[in-house]
């Protein structure tokens, strides 16, 4: 295993400066340990894409970057790899775990696909890969052979098997919060009626089923930021239909604009709650940095409603508020972390993906033919 510390140091001692990513577990250590300043500045990005834009602008003013992210982030970024950093010939030096491989099955489903096909995707692209051994003297081994892209002008992967870095930076995880993810959950439980909802992938989903699960709830797995889309779509679909979409804030950062997309398409029958607690909570609560004043900015991309609460109590009245109102409504909770231990069943610990989506859609047919349609 490599230690964080020695992660960070042997980067420092290249001159790697500026580091951002989206973070994955895999890399909480050193994205922890940055946090605390004096080995580099890391900036948490809104998404994959961004940040290799990000640290490719760092790049072309001079500064040595790097880029971690899980693979699941590797689509959001193909594009400025493709567009940007190949075509300009930027050197990058990508850190990027390897989910859903060697075995897809010990992993969540969502990674399948990707974890089996990472290493031919790269392959097709022309782009120099290197996988990383578990050990210091493996980081140092790939770190030197790195340098030959870099001196081409070659965006060059490291990909991160898991227990490769470690993951303890030695600070004391925080203590629960009186208002976390399992409190808001619950509070806006009784306030989902026959509503369809759509939960944001990460422990939310998961919270949500293990809270309360009913066949009209859709937990993502995977798509990060694309939880509001979908329901847009389904609101659009069929006008009768309530939709709840339950987001976190770092996956409504991740794809923000479809925020104002929303308020212009405006359905009317949306409700898009967020439980915003500052963290990318699921990977190991890195912080999300940017903060949004979320009723300001509702109200300015078209939310007919927009209101921040920091209680249940508070998450109930705005729910019971809104509940005849026509929308679209954002309702924002702050909430805090939920400590260590407080892990969430996964939702496919007893249900397939496809299994799940077929009693969700037709749970939808079903009310779509209530509403006559
Ligand atoms: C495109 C993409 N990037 C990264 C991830 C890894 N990931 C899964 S959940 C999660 C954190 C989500 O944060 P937030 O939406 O704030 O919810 P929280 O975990 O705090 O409840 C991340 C980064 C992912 N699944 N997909």
């Amino acid at each position: 295993m490599i230690e964080p510390t020695f992660f960070c140091d042997e980067l420092a001692r290249r001159s790697v400066e500026f580091y951002t990513g989206v973070p994955c577990s895999f890399f909480q250590g050193p994205i922890s340990l940055l946090g605390q300043g004096g080995r580099g500045r890391y900036v948490a990005a809104a998404n994959e894409g961004a940040a290799l834009a990000m640290a490719t602008g760092a790049e072309l003013a001079g500064t040595r970057s790097a880029v971690m992210l899980q693979n699941s982030g590797f689509g959001n970024l193909l594009n400025p790899l493709t567009s940007l950093v190949m075509t300009f010939r930027v050197p990058a030096l990508v850190f990027m775990s390897l989910r859903g491989w060697p075995d897809p099955a010990a992993d969540e489903p969502q990674h399948a696909v990707m974890g089996a096909s990472q290493h031919a995707l790269l392959d097709a692209l022309g782009i120099d890969r290197w996988t990383l051994p578990p050990t210091e003297d493996g980081l140092v081994d790939v770190l030197d052979q790195v340098e030959h892209s870099r001196a081409e002008g070659r965006p060059a992967f490291v990909l991160v098997p898991k227990n490769t870095v470690g993951v303890d930076d030695g600070t004391a995880p925080p203590a629960a919060a009186p208002f976390g993810r399992r409190q808001a959950l619950s509070a806006l439980a009784p306030h989902l009626g026959d509503a369809a909802v759509y939960a944001t992938t990460g422990f939310i989903s998961r919270e949500l089923y293990s809270v309360a699960h009913r066949p009209d709830n859709f937990y993502m797995q995977g798509s990060m930021g694309h939880a509001l889309s979908l329901g847009v779509g389904s609101a659009l679909a069929d006008p009768m239909l309530r939709t709840v979409v339950i987001d976190g804030d770092g996956a409504a950062l991740m794809h923000l604009g479809s925020c104002a997309v929303t308020g212009a398409a405006a359905p009317p029958n949306l409700t898009h709650v967020v439980l915003d607690n500052g963290a990318y909570e699921s990977t190991g609560a890195q912080q999300t940095l940017a903060t949004v004043d979320w009723d300001a900015f509702g109200r300015s991309v078209g939310y007919r409603t927009a209101r921040t609460v920091s209680t249940a109590d508070g998450l109930d009245a705005a729910m019971r508020d809104i509940a005849d109102a026509a929308g679209p409504h954002l309702v924002v909770a702050r909430i805090g972390l939920d400590g260590p231990g407080q892990t969430p069943p996964r939702v496919t610990s007893g249900h397939s993906p496809f299994e799940l989506r077929c009693t969700f859609s037709e749970s939808l047919t079903l009310k779509r033919s209530s509403h006559g349609r």
